[in-house]
């Protein structure tokens, strides 16, 4: 198109031929011609100008964000997940799954964020997801409390946001868009129905506990706290906070050990914890399993290993493989169908009366 204008408007002859006038009128039709030529070819200079920095633009932005689909290739979904940390085997495991669900392969690009245990960390994490734009944000929230700020902005952003695994605490709950996680309290009420069967008092408990605040210690601490009302020959002898970690229930238990407090049962909020408390035990030649009966949380593999040799006399259940399901939710909302706002993971308990070799190896954690 271009090349025929230029070709047709700077042709003489044809301007010659048209125009049988005065010389006055020639020189001023010519003039016209001239300048509307120019125009013309000014305007096709301008259009291949705009051509070329559109070619550009195209280049280097394919360039700069290579995530971005090119023409005929599957857009990817992208997911924000703001994690809490990687304080126990649960919380790999957790982050694992999550991993393998929102691969590229399935379709997703997965921004991982690991707050390190500090809300502020998360609060962060979900202000940069908003900052880039992306599909969905996830939250494992540490803490129940202080999301209300955080949320309203992912809202106002039009990003849906999706909880998984901890509970969080608010008057809004148009602030999140589905949440699937365990019925932690359930948990704690499971752990003391099977204390009150399978235990005769008095008991003295060393409670361990989660990070105060999240909804797994909430819900754990208020099984037991049920369990003391109901039973009057139980006395809670020592409680206080390892954060879920390993290293931390091993310092709790040996400074129980050292302060020479009477105790015959440990209720450990994690099996991370319950392993460190184990380890204080052997390093003190009381039998766990035996002198002391060991109540924990999670059920993960070696755990359950611990339940079969005898020195783990409980273990509830919790499971950490969300990632695919919080794949199926993210998949509902992207057809636009509306997930259940609340999805409980049925869990079961493990003891010395049901557990095989067989069900630990099938199991995906
Ligand atoms: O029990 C613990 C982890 O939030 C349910 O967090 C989860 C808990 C799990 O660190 O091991």
């Amino acid at each position: 198109m271009r090349q025929n204008y230029k070709f047709h408007f700077t042709d003489g002859k044809v301007t010659g031929r048209i125009f049988h006038l005065t010389s006055y009128f020639k020189r001023l039709t010519s003039s016209i011609i001239r300048l509307t030529s120019k125009n013309l070819r000014l305007t096709s200079n301008i259009t291949l100008l705009t051509s070329y920095s559109l070619l550009l633009t195209f280049l280097l932005s394919s360039c700069a964000s290579p995530q971005k689909a090119v023409p005929g290739e599957k857009e990817l979904i992208v997911v924000g997940f703001s994690q809490v940390g990687s304080e126990s085997d649960w919380r790999n495991a957790n982050t694992v799954s999550m991993e393998e669900a929102f691969s590229t392969e399935n379709g997703y690009r997965l921004i991982l964020d690991d707050a390190q245990q500090k809300q502020e960390r998360q609060i962060t994490a979900i202000r940069n997801f908003i900052n880039q734009g992306v599909d969905y944000i996830v939250l494992a929230p540490i803490t129940m409390e202080g999301w209300d700020t955080v949320l309203t902005e992912a809202k106002t952003a039009g990003i849906p946001v999706i909880i998984v695994d901890r509970m969080i605490d608010t008057d809004d709950p148009d602030l999140f868009t589905c949440w699937v996680g365990s019925d932690t309290h359930r948990e704690g009420s499971t752990a003391a129905e099977w204390m009150e069967k399978n235990l005769t008092g008095p008991l003295n408990i060393v409670h361990l506990q989660g990070n105060i605040g999240s909804s797994p210690q909430v819900g754990r601490t208020e099984g037991l706290d049920e369990g003391l009302e109901r039973n009057a020959d139980w006395n809670l002898v020592f409680r206080a906070s390892g954060d879920f970690v390993q290293a931390k229930g091993q310092e709790l238990m040996e400074e129980v050990l050292r302060k020479g407090i009477d105790f015959n049962v440990i209720y450990a909020e994690n099996d991370n914890m319950a392993y460190g408390a184990i380890d204080a035990l052997k390093a003190h030649d009381i039998v766990p399993g035996k002198d002391v009966t060991i109540i924990s949380f999670d059920a993960a593999h070696d755990a359950l290993k611990l339940v079969l040799a005898g020195e783990l006399n409980l273990d509830v259940e919790c499971n950490p493989l969300h990632g695919p399901r919080v794949r199926a939710l993210i998949e509902q909302l992207h057809s636009g169908k509306t997930p259940e706002k609340f999805t409980y993971v049925d869990e079961v308990y493990f003891d010395a009366s049901n557990l095989t070799e067989h069900i630990i190896s099938s199991r995906g954690y």
